[in-house]
Parts: C-alpha cells; sequence; structure tokens
C-alpha cells in the first residue's frame, strides 16, 4: 500500500499556495505497484479530476491525479482515491436475472434480451411506444446517452425518457435557459485561480466537490485571498471558511436574492451599459426587487439585516465573482427562480464572459451534462428546441427519419411524470439504467407501490444488486468505470475520455453494447429501409464522431474533439472546432448570448406557472442575444411546519459517500469514515426533546418514518438534517433512508423534486 496522504483524515490535503498559477500536486493510492497506467478521469462528482487507473494483471489496483490536467492539477479527493475498490467487489452482478415465479433466476444474455424485446414489441404494437419509458443517470458515458437517445426518440419514437438528472441538476440546465437562451456554463475553473470574490448558494463544495474547493483553499492560503459569501442553513464545512454566513430558513433563496439584488440596485452597483447593451428586463426585475428591504428579508428569512448588508457589499463592489449553485437551491422552494437571480446577479454587474468570473449552474453527478447534451433527459440533442420545426428537421435529416417520428408534440415527458404515468398504468415498461430510484426518489413508500405494480415491466441496468434491482423483471449486469471506453463532460465544459484499463467481471457489458443490442434486436431503420444509425455502431468511437455532426454549430460544439485528440493530454472544453480547436474558456466573451429565436433551446416558461411559451409568443419578445433579466417573487413552500410536525428537515450528502453508496459503501476506508445515517439537530432542539449525542430518535413526517442516531450541533434550531446515502442493502431492518421522509412536489419550472424541505417531528426512542 503506497498513499500520498490519508485522504479519509486530510481530506483536502496540503495547502500548496498560489504563484501565478495553481501549482501541481499528484495525489495517489495504490494498494499494489500498477504494471501500467491507464488514462481517465474520476467519475464520482461533477468536477471530472483527471485520473489514471493502475493496472496489475488485469485488476485495478490504484489510482493517480493527472498532473498535466486542467481540472485537478493531479489532485483527488476521498472518493476519488478510495471507490475504484468497488470495480472488484465479490458480489458485483455478472450475469443477467429473469424473474420466474416471483424469483430473480439466472439467464443467458439471450434469453435476457429477447425477453425485452419480445415485450418491447408487444407493448408497441398493443399501446403504441408511449407505454415505454425510460429512466437513466447522471453517470454513464456520452456514446451511451447519445445510444439511447437516438435509439428511444428515432428507433421507438417514445416521448417518455428522462434522467435521474432531474434529481439533480435539471435545474441547472432551466436556469441556464432561462436567463441565457440555452444550457452550458458561462465560465471556467481558471476563474477561481483570480476572482476577488465567491458565492455559494445552497452548495456545501468543501465537502462534495472537494478538489475544486482546494483550488479556493489555496487561494485563502495564497497573498490575494478571495471573499466568500456562503448561503446554507448550516454550518458546513463551506460555511466555517466564509467571509460572510448567511444562514435562512429553508425554502426562502428567493427573498434572500431579492434582498441582494435590490440593496445592489439601491447602492448603485450595477454596470448600466452592460445592462442596456446585453440585458432584457431590467425595469421588471427591478420592481420586484425593491419589495425586499434588509428588515423584510429579515422577516422572512431570519438573515439578520446587517448580515445582509455585509454580503451585498462584497457582492456589489467586487471586481470579479464566481457564484455558484447547486442542491439547496435546486431542490428546494422555488428552485428555478432562486437559480435565475443567481445569473441576474452577475448580469446586473457585468460580471460574466472574461478571466476571474463565472456562474456555475453546477452539476452533481459526473456526467449529467452529457445525459442533457445528447437528448438522454428528454431534451433534444445538442441543446436543440424540441418547440423550433427546423431543429427537428435537422435532427430528423441527420438520423434518416421522417420529423414526425421524432416526440415533439408536446414538453418532453420528465421523471416524476414517468413515475406517475407508471402509477396510473399507462406507461408498461420501465427501463432503469445507472440509477437506484427505491432509495433516491421522494416520498419511497409512493415508490415501492409503483415499482410493484403487476402492470409494470421493469428493466434495471446495473452493476450491483440494490435495492432497485430487487423489484426488477429483468436484471441487465453493467459494465462500469475502468471497464469501458467513453468520454464525458464536467461542470466547466471539460470534456475527458476514460480508457477501457480491465475486462468487467463475468458476463457483465457495457450500456452502450447492451442499448446497441437492443436497437439491432428491434430492427429500429430509418426512413429509406437501411439501418437506424445507432445499429450501425459499432465501438462507442463511432458513436462519438456521429455525435460531433450532431454538435456542428450548436452552443455544445465538439466538432473539433476527437478520441486521438483527447487521449494523451489533459480534458477540453467545448466549444472545440475549427474556430477554438483547443475549446473555448469563456462563453458569452461578447455579450452575445443564446436567446435568438431561431438558436435558443426554449421559448422559455412563465416561471411561476411553469406553462410553456410558444414559438409566437417568443417572437413578440425578440430578444436577439440579449440576455433575460427575470424576477420573482416569494412563494412559501408546500408543506411548513405546523403543531403535528413541527419542525423542518432537509437532506443532503457527506463527503465519505456518494448517493446510495453502491461504490462508497464497497470501500472499508471510506464506509468506516461514515458507517450510518444519523439525524443532525441543534443543541437546543435536543434540549427540548430531551435528546443526548447518540440517542436513537424517531423522525416521522406524514409520508414514513425512520430511525436514526442524534448528532448534536451545526444546524438552525427548528431544522433537522438527515444525510440521504443509506438505504438496506447492507444493512436491512432499520428504517433510515431519509427520502421514507420526502414529499413528491416538483420545481414548476425545472420539474425537480423538492428534497430540501419537509414538515417532520422527532421522538427519542431509547438511550
Ligand atoms: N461526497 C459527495 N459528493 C458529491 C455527491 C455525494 O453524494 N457525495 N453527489 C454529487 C451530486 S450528484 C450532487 S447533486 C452534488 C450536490 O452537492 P450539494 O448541493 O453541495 O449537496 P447537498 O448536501 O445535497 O446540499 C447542499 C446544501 O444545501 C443546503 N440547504 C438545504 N436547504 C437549503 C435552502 O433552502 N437554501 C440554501 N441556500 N441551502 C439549503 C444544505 O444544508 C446543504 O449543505 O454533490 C456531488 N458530489
Ligand atoms: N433526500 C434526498 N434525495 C436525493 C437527493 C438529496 O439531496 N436528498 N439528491 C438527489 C440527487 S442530486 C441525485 S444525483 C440522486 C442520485 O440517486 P441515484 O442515481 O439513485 O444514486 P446512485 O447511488 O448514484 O445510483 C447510481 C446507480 O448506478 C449504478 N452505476 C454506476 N455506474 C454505472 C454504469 O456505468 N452503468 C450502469 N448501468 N450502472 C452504473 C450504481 O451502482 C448505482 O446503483 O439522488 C437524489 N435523491
Ligand atoms: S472532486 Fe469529484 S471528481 Fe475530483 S476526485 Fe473528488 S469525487 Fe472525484
Ligand atoms: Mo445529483
Amino acid at each position: 500500500m503506497k498513499e500520498t496522504r490519508d485522504s479519509i483524515d486530510d481530506i483536502w490535503g496540503s495547502r500548496t499556495g498560489y504563484e501565478g498559477q495553481w501549482p501541481v500536486r499528484v495525489d495517489e493510492r495504490i494498494e499494489e505497484e500498477p504494471d501500467h497506467w491507464v488514462q481517465s478521469a474520476c467519475v464520482l462528482c461533477s468536477n471530472g479530476c483527471g485520473m489514471d487507473i493502475g493496472v496489475k494483471e488485469g485488476r485495478i489496483v490504484g489510482v493517480r491525479g493527472r498532473a498535466e490536467d486542467r481540472v485537478n492539477h493531479g489532485r483527488l479527493g476521498p472518493k476519488g482515491l478510495h471507490s475504484w475498490v468497488a470495480n472488484h467487489s465479490q458480489d458485483r452482478l455478472t450475469k443477467p436475472l429473469i424473474r420466474r415465479n416471483g424469483k430473480l433466476e439466472e439467464a443467458s444474455w439471450e434469453e435476457a434480451m429477447s425477453l425485452i424485446v419480445q415485450k418491447s414489441k408487444e407493448l408497441v404494437q398493443k399501446h403504441t411506444a408511449s407505454s415505454i419509458g425510460f429512466y437513466t443517470s447522471g453517470q454513464l458515458l456520452l456514446e451511451e446517452y447519445y445510444a439511447l437517445g437516438v435509439l428511444g426518440k428515432a428507433g421507438l419514437g417514445t416521448p417518455h425518457m428522462d434522467g435521474n438528472t432531474r434529481l439533480c441538476t435539471a435545474t441547472a440546465a432551466a436556469a441556464l435557459k432561462v436567463s441565457f437562451g440555452s444550457d452550458g456554463q458561462p465560465g471556467s475553473y481558471t476563474d477561481l485561480d483570480t476572482t476577488e470574490a465567491v458565492l455559494l448558494v445552497g452548495h456545501n463544495m468543501a465537502s462534495q466537490q472537494t478538489v475544486l474547493w482546494t483550488r479556493i483553499l489555496d487561494r485563502l492560503a495564497g497573498p490575494n485571498p478571495p471573499h466568500l459569501v456562503v448561503i446554507d442553513p448550516r454550518l458546513t464545512y463551506t460555511a466555517e471558511k466564509a467571509t460572510v454566513h448567511l444562514a435562512p430558513r429553508a425554502g426562502t433563496n428567493v427573498p434572500l436574492m431579492n434582498g441582494l439584488l435590490h440593496l445592489i440596485i439601491e447602492a448603485g452597483h450595477i454596470n448600466q451599459s452592460y445592462i442596456e447593451a446585453h440585458t432584457q428586463g431590467f425595469e421588471e426585475l427591478k420592481k420586484i426587487v425593491s419589495k425586499w428591504t434588509p428588515e423584510r428579508v429579515e422577516q422572512l428569512t431570519g438573515v439578520p439585516a446587517e448580515k445582509l448588508l455585509a454580503a451585498a457589499r462584497i457582492l456589489g463592489t467586487c471586481r470579479t465573482l464566481v457564484s455558484t449553485a447547486l442542491q439547496g437551491v435546486y431542490q428546494s422552494m422555488q428552485a428555478t427562480a432562486a437559480a435565475v437571480q443567481v445569473n441576474n446577479l452577475h448580469l446586473l454587474r457585468g460580471l460574466l464572459g472574461h478571466p476571474g468570473s463565472g456562474i456555475y449552474q453546477m452539476n452533481g453527478q459526473p456526467t449529467a451534462q452529457n445525459t442533457r447534451e445528447c437528448g438522454a433527459d428528454g431534451d433534444l440533442p445538442a441543446f436543440r428546441n424540441w418547440g423550433n420545426e427546423e431543429h427537428i428537421k435537422e435532427l430528423a435529416k441527420l438520423w434518416n427519419v421522417h420529423p414526425d417520428q421524432i416526440p415533439h408534440w408536446s414538453p418532453p415527458t420528465h421523471a416524476m411524470q414517468i413515475w406517475r404515468y407508471c402509477e396510473q398504468g399507462s406507461i408498461k415498461m420501465l427501463w432503469i439504467s445507472g440509477t437506484n430510484p427505491l432509495v433516491s426518489l421522494p416520498e419511497l413508500d409512493r415508490v415501492r407501490k409503483i415499482i410493484q405494480q403487476e402492470s409494470l415491466f421493469v428493466v434495471v441496468q446495473d452493476a450491483f444488486p440494490t435495492e432497485t434491482t430487487q423489484y426488477a423483471d429483468v436484471v441487465l449486469p453493467a459494465a462500469i468505470w475502468g471497464e469501458k471506453t467513453g468520454t464525458f463532460t464536467n461542470v466547466d465544459r471539460t470534456v475527458h475520455i476514460t480508457h477501457k484499463a480491465i475486462d468487467p467481471p463475468g458476463e457483465a457489458r457495457p450500456d452502450f453494447d447492451i442499448f446497441v443490442d437492443y436497437a439491432r434486436r428491434m430492427d429500429f431503420r430509418g426512413q429509406d429501409g437501411s439501418p437506424l444509425l445507432v445499429c450501425t455502431w459499432k465501438t462507442p468511437e463511432d458513436a462519438f464522431n456521429a455525435w460531433r455532426e450532431c454538435t456542428r454549430g450548436r452552443p455544445c460544439d465538439y466538432t473539433g474533439l476527437s478520441y486521438a485528440k483527447l487521449t494523451g493530454g489533459s480534458g477540453i472544453q467545448w466549444p472545440c472546432n475549427e474556430q477554438y480547436p483547443n475549446g473555448k474558456t469563456h462563453l458569452y466573451e461578447d455579450g452575445v448570448f443564446n436567446t435568438a429565436i431561431d438558436y435558443c433551446e426554449t421559448y422559455g416558461h412563465d416561471l411561476e406557472t411553469g406553462a410553456p411559451r410558444s414559438h409566437d409568443d417568443y417572437k413578440l419578445l425578440d430578444p436577439q442575444g440579449k440576455a433575460f433579466l427575470k424576477g420573482s417573487d416569494y412563494e412559501p413552500p408546500h408543506e411548513v411546519p405546523d403543531e403535528q410536525y413541527p419542525l423542518w428537515l432537509t437532506t443532503g450528502r457527506l463527503v465519505y459517500h456518494f448517493h446510495t453508496r453502491t461504490k462508497t459503501g464497497r470501500s472499508r476506508a471510506l464506509n468506516h469514515a461514515a458507517p450510518d445515517g444519523f439525524v443532525q439537530l441543534s443543541a437546543e432542539d435536543a434540549a427540548r426533546y430531551g435528546i443526548q449525542d447518540g440517542d436513537m430518535v424517531e423522525v416521522e413526517s406524514r409520508r414514513g418514518k425512520v430511525q436514526e442516531p442524534a448528532r448534536i450541533g451545526g444546524t438552525e434550531p427548528g431544522l433537522v438534517f438527515i444525510p440521504f446515502h443509506y438505504g438496506y442493502w447492507d444493512k436491512p431492518g432499520r428504517p433510515r433512508a431519509a427520502n421514507e421522509l420526502t414529499i413528491t412536489e416538483w420545481d414548476a419550472v425545472s420539474k425537480q423534486p423538492h428534497y430540501k424541505y419537509a414538515a417532520v417531528r422527532i421522538r427519542k426512542v431509547n438511550a
């Protein structure tokens, strides 16, 4: 065993102060000396750290950071350094399983795929393709999503395809579309090297993107540290480092952001000429936020007026600014409306499109960007607009199908609606890939009932036995990271290649091969009778090359990228094309946004009701490349504490685990660092309920209950927090999944569910 540090105890590692640029520090952890290294990148969060896989005799024996990579300059965090051991876990799925007489039994690929194909054909014939739904991931590879997107849209023609990205970063995409006309982050990680201020809204970066946080820690340790404004109701690792920490009540991001914008406008800290030249909607926005005086904000959010003023001073006077928003915004009340206020801050101050300034409507999952880009989440590939007939025609031409074959008569079905259709029985086959909804969806009791319905045929494609595979009719064993080749894109538009390092165990197959196999067996054809594009792909590289063509001229232009170019050095940002052969660091340098009617990804929604706007409505606005400034007034959360359920619950993550722990739970080191769930509560609430640290506590909402040991401190009085990682696969018995408690509600615009608040009550169950 050799490791450059113990990343469990020392999460971020030693400081490497700035000297003009971020120094290299190569982090490594190997259990044996590898005989060779294979280029890859980490898939345990959206940061996308460049990483090499160490291989010995056909097994992974360790990893190290890639010094030359633009994202991490060699660094890796605890999950990156430890999670690879899961590839070799003894309980990997190695054979397909088919349910026979109520029991899952081993079967051949031939049997499993034939059954799925037979079922699909029957359903299409009897009930049309709309009886088939796909629920995919933010953790597969670009080529796999594109294969799925093409087979679903051009092959089957079902409108029911979405990813768990709906739970994750649907709001990121929605907020970027609302303000700038399309998805795609304006900035670049290099902005963190020089920026004067950082704003983190509902984002615990220190814990959730540890390497990106290291970049900030190194700035804080250097000669010109940036100011940090953190908005989070809990005193997180991130908040501990804040210059100003604002801890609002759950669900009050909109009034808080309105209050900040109001102070900044009132103080005259806005860039009038930028606003006039490059935006639309200023007067309307000003009118809305002007109602949010510091006193009114304090009353509603609990944030003291003087703290709001201190934050507004930083955000109003910094000459460069990097902002991020994540789940404290996206999974909370008025998600898109709140996220858009972060965009507005930058637009009002003219702080984007140049070095040192950027906005991250953050991603969470490693490949969520690609789910969105490739159309596996219901959006159309390469940020095309489902309401734009010309965009549909372009796709139809690329795929050699009639435009009417591509579902576009209404907005694509979002995941929460897909599950609703399963509940109602109109979707009769659901194909789940790379996600574990029986832990991650809200209101688990309802989801358990839906998935067990007789009328629903369920396919689950995963690498491990999970809470979800146990309910499947067919389980397909998937190859994972390290066992297949493909590309993926991180949140700052950096595209990495990950090469196959080892063979998958047993008969497990890459998702790409499974999707292409299905498409071929279904015998999908183009309009001239020739096999559909996806059926002709032999390797992921074929799919990547087809994808490049699909992106030509679109914001996410990949035409300048190739497997050859991505292999060797470091990740490359899109757009990458003839004009920008090495990628482009900043979007919107000229202040021209993707809002033009022929180019935009969406005609937009009403921010309050979520109702989609038509081509003709949009024509009246005619933004012609200007960004939208859109304001919103406050709406209270759908469930608030009352006498029966007097406390707020919020849920989220821990540094040592990834989601439902299928990988991190199989690393002894990570699991030892965070072996169990807990309920975090304030000392005041603990005293009120007579609860001591470590006492077992029952937490109950209107939808279910869990039992968790108490952990006292670090949260506002009236608010309890439960990490959502802990399901049942490794510890059946005690109910402990946070989503037993959460609510089936979602944001009007992005349709992202509300995991960040619910009303609960607590009681001690033993000492
Ligand atoms: N270690 C680790 N890292 C991960 C992941 C993981 O599972 N583990 N998952 C990855 C993925 S997919 C994602 S999406 C990201 C998520 O990364 P984050 O968004 O940073 O994670 P969360 O813990 O879900 O939520 C962030 C914070 O929101 C705060 N919050 C709750 N309610 C509110 C509110 O009303 N307003 C505000 N302002 N804040 C609120 C919570 O207190 C919490 O600290 O992390 C990625 N990185
Ligand atoms: N209460 C609460 N609930 C939440 C959240 C919250 O903050 N609070 N956050 C939400 C968010 S942001 C997210 S992203 C979701 C995450 O929720 P999930 O997506 O359900 O969680 P994961 O554990 O990441 O599930 C991914 C699955 O894919 C499998 N897998 C990994 N790699 C591959 C592969 O290459 N191929 C295939 N076929 N399978 C693979 C893994 O074994 C695992 O079972 O949870 C959401 N749920
Ligand atoms: S920050 Fe994210 S991508 Fe980087 S090593 Fe950690 S988990 Fe992996
Ligand atoms: Mo996520």
